[in-house]
């Protein structure tokens, strides 16, 4: 068997010929005469040449030893740039900013060039990208199977203030990193009817289209292994029809490529309301078949018997969204591969793991069984019969049924039909056997487990903070990229004044860059010795960004009352995108930009405050603000956050957090110490106990006078005298509707923020808490969570012998 090792690494010249010969032979260009695209494409296709001998030697080894192979299927991956970090995981970054410094190119210019692939939304598609790459560098044979979107998230600028969204083109360029695979192609069936043929039912699909695969390989830390995330374009199953062309009739001989492409063309804008349209059934089929018949044709091109395909295949679920997964596979065993019904729900549960990432009721996915019966007629027998047969098995309750009220609910198909189910963080796994599927786990009481979700170091750290990472590399060494528990030797330095001052240096620099950057792009003035306080994350009225922007009024009204006060001077970041048709979230953010105008342009408190909203925020704007952090905002009404992974890239970081106890924030407080965390707010508990006055917002309005100036300012039109009454509406909703408890944590919020104050104007405490911030966030490494599901879930070893 042929075996993965560590890799020779090209020389400058080497790889600078190398990067002649693409911008000659596959761009045909001449150096002298190359744009700065030019270049780019010339240096992946280099760097990409390098991926390929630890892919095939991945790919081969896994074949010979016949591994047990992980497939990740998910509706979303959130890769953002791929070039630095493949130099970074390949040991090539130096080398190859040598090779184009000799032809007079700059490493960084050409890295800013690439467009962010942004196939995702938010924290559950930069997770699945995260835990490819973890795959890769710790061993686990795997593919990630998605769509190939044409547009992906939408690109948001703000025009007076409002968001508003233009469409993503990443493709509108060549991508330089897949590559195509027109002979994985697949025929995806929709619509139709199901029919009895000698006994057997038949699917005969009313509308086919072909799924057509593209491959991006991902190189895991020192190259050592490698994994494949496979995407889905749609293209049409019937020929153009030249007759109709030639007759002038151009539209309808280009309608089944038109049909086939809106496939892939868009990714759903949203992540938390299901979108209760054919368009997102249709693609959410499209994929999990695509990559059911892939897996199957993989399989039997190795192994004979399909009842064993649990011994060597896991497929794990990304949320709902592949939920048809269950039925889906096991149509494809009975109705293509005689396997009997017993044997196909045996098959598929024991293969399938799911993994639940939200406990808001309304993004838990529900198709009305009118939709799924004409879509996809055939599995909507098969979901039927699955739900009966688990009402036969078991003696559940009247709320236990897949198919209710003429829905078929995702969330119950996906957990009955899997063999695990995981939460994402120790508080959410807890949250979800009490809530959503409270019934579910008393039936299947072994089923529901843990992984806490984690992030890449390699991209959370040594691509995105070099100032950190070096200064890691000399006081620790360089083992914590690949075992993030080595920070733990960190923890002795927090005493040390020497390491203190080298490490406020470095947080620092990179203030001072970022600070570059706001006023290059936006013409804000920030000082770098302010306290950085970020808040980035999709736009929702959970996240709390509204109390946020709250707390920053009363705080700017305080200043201004007393601005001798001593007060500590702050820089409000704010980063993140509304879904396009969510009201409430777009008002907010609209708030937030007045707010920012008005405090900006003060003169009595323009050293003390500035508020900072960037348009587009993006996993590249990501990696520019959270090595500048020093505050992280983690202020979700507790019971409703997962997990969150920002809160990890912060604290990786060397910010220290204010936030609930929610979602993973109680393990980031557990591990870092309370003392190291200025927690603030309801509990899960308290919340639920508290909604049940209805008057819980009035009251707390009505006990906080900073609360109350706010609101009043707001509602005499102070941030928005152009519309004085801009703002009714969402005042009204802070007095009477505010089921996010805005109005109840207030306080509570206003004194966590004032001794982050306080404690940050001694610096000496302030980096002795964010050096142990650092040195106690190993266990936040994806690769942690990877082994976790290996274990645990998919019963899968590392392929690689160290
Ligand atoms: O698990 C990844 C990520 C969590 O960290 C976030 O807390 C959670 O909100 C997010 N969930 C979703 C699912 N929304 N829907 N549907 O994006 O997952």
């Amino acid at each position: 068997a042929s075996s993965v090792s560590g890799l020779a690494r090209p020389t400058v010249d080497a790889l600078r010929a190398k990067i002649l010969h693409h911008l000659e032979y596959t761009l045909a260009k001449d150096a002298g005469h190359s744009s700065r695209y030019d270049w780019r494409m010339a240096t992946s296709f280099a760097i990409r040449d390098e991926m390929l001998k630890p892919w095939f030697a991945a790919t081969r080894q896994t074949y010979d030893t016949g591994a047990k192979r992980v497939y990740y299927l998910s509706m979303e991956f959130l890769i953002g740039r791929l070039l630095e970090d493949a130099m970074i995981n390949l040991g090539l970054h130096e080398t190859i900013a040598a090779a184009l410094a000799a032809e007079g190119q700059t490493l960084s210019d050409i890295i800013e060039d690439e467009p962010d692939a942004a196939l995702g939304n938010g924290g559950l598609g930069r997770l699945a990208a995260c835990f490819l790459e973890s795959m890769a560098t710790v061993g686990v044979p795997a593919h990630g199977y998605g769509i190939r979107y044409e547009h992906g998230l939408f690109r948001q600028r703000f025009e007076g203030g409002q968001q508003v969204e233009t469409p993503e083109d990443w493709l509108s360029q060549p991508h330089p990193w897949e590559f195509a695979r027109p002979e994985a192609a697949y025929i995806v069936g929709f619509k139709g009817h199901s029919e009895l043929r000698r006994g057997k039912s038949v699917w005969v699909p009313g509308e086919t289209v072909k799924a057509s695969a593209y491959d991006t390989p991902v190189v895991g830390w020192q190259g050592k292994w490698a994994s494949t995330l496979r995407l889905w374009a749609g293209l049409p199953t019937t020929q153009f029809d030249l007759e109709r062309f030639n007759n002038g009739d151009y539209t309808a001989a280009a309608a089944p490529e038109a049909l086939a492409r809106t496939l892939s063309r868009v990714l759903y804008p949203d992540d938390t309301t299901p979108a209760g349209k054919e368009l997102r059934l249709k693609q959410e089929y499209f994929m999990t078949s695509a990559a059911l018949q892939d897996i199957l044709r993989r399989y039997q091109s190795q192994f004979s018997t399909l009842a064993d395909l649990p011994k060597h295949v896991a497929i794990q679920l990304n949320d709902t969204h592949p939920a048809i997964a269950g039925p889906e596979l096991m149509r494809l065993l009975m109705d293509q591969h005689d396997m009997g019904w017993d044997e196909a729900q045996t098959v598929a549960r024991a293969t399938l793991g799911y993994t639940n990432h939200t406990l808001l009721p309304e993004a838990l996915e529900r198709w009305s069984t009118y939709l799924m019966g004409s879509v996809l007629p055939r599995h909507m027998e098969i979901i039927q019969r699955i739900d009966e047969d688990h009402a036969k098995a078991h003696k559940r309750p009247p709320s236990v049924g897949i198919v209710q009220h003429n829905e078929v609910k995702m969330g119950d198909l996906a957990f009955i039909m899997s063999h695990k189910v995981n939460g994402v963080s120790a508080l959410h796994s807890e949250l979800v056997k009490e809530t959503v599927f409270h019934d579910l786990h008393k039936l299947h009481p072994d089923r529901i487990t843990n992984e806490t979700n984690g992030v890449t170091p390699r991209r959370w750290m040594r691509l995105s903070n070099p100032a950190l990472s070096t200064l890691l590399d000399e006081t620790i060494g360089e083992g914590w990229t690949r075992d993030l528990d080595h920070l733990k030797t960190l923890e002795p330095f927090a005493q040390d004044a020497a390491f203190r001052e080298k490490f406020a240096a470095a947080k620092r620099a990179n203030k001072v860059a970022l600070a570059g950057w706001v006023q290059d792009t936006m013409g804000i003035d920030i000082n770098p010795d302010a306290m950085f306080d970020i808040q980035i994350k999709r736009l929702h009225e959970y996240k709390r960004q509204l109390l946020n922007c709250f707390e920053t009024i009363a705080l700017w009204h305080n200043m201004r009352q007393t601005p001798d006060a001593g007060w500590t001077p702050r820089v409000k970041f704010f980063g993140g995108k509304s879904a396009p048709g969510y009201f409430v979230a777009k008002e907010i953010i609209h708030l937030i930009n007045d707010v920012a105008r008005t405090i900006n342009a003060d003169p009595v408190t323009g050293h003390l405050l500035k508020v900072v909203y960037p348009p587009n925020y993006n996993v590249s704007m990501a990696q520019r603000l959270i090595p500048a952090a020093d505050l992280s905002e983690q202020i979700s009404t507790a019971g409703k956050e997962a997990s969150g992974t920002g809160n990890m890239k912060l604290t990786l970081n060397g910010a220290l957090t204010i936030g609930t106890l929610d979602g993973a924030n109680v393990e980031i407080r557990d591990l870092v110490g309370a003392d190291n965390f200025f927690l603030f707010g309801l509990t899960a508990d308290g919340v639920e106990k508290r909604r049940k006055n209805i008057n819980h917002a009035r009251e707390a309005i009505e006990d906080s006078q900073n609360l109350r100036d706010v609101l009043q300012m707001i509602v005499e039109g102070r941030f928005s005298p152009e519309e004085p009454d801009r703002y009714h509406g969402l005042v009204d909703r802070a007095w009477h509707h505010d089921h996010y408890l805005v109005a109840a944590d207030f306080d509570s919020y206003w004194e966590a923020q004032r001794a982050a104050d306080a404690l940050y104007r001694t610096p000496q405490d302030w980096n002795r808490k964010a050096i142990l911030n650092v040195a106690r966030s190993g266990f936040f490494s994806s690769d942690r969570t990877i082994r976790g599901y290996m274990a645990d879930i998919w019963d899968v070893p590392s392929a690689l012998k160290d």
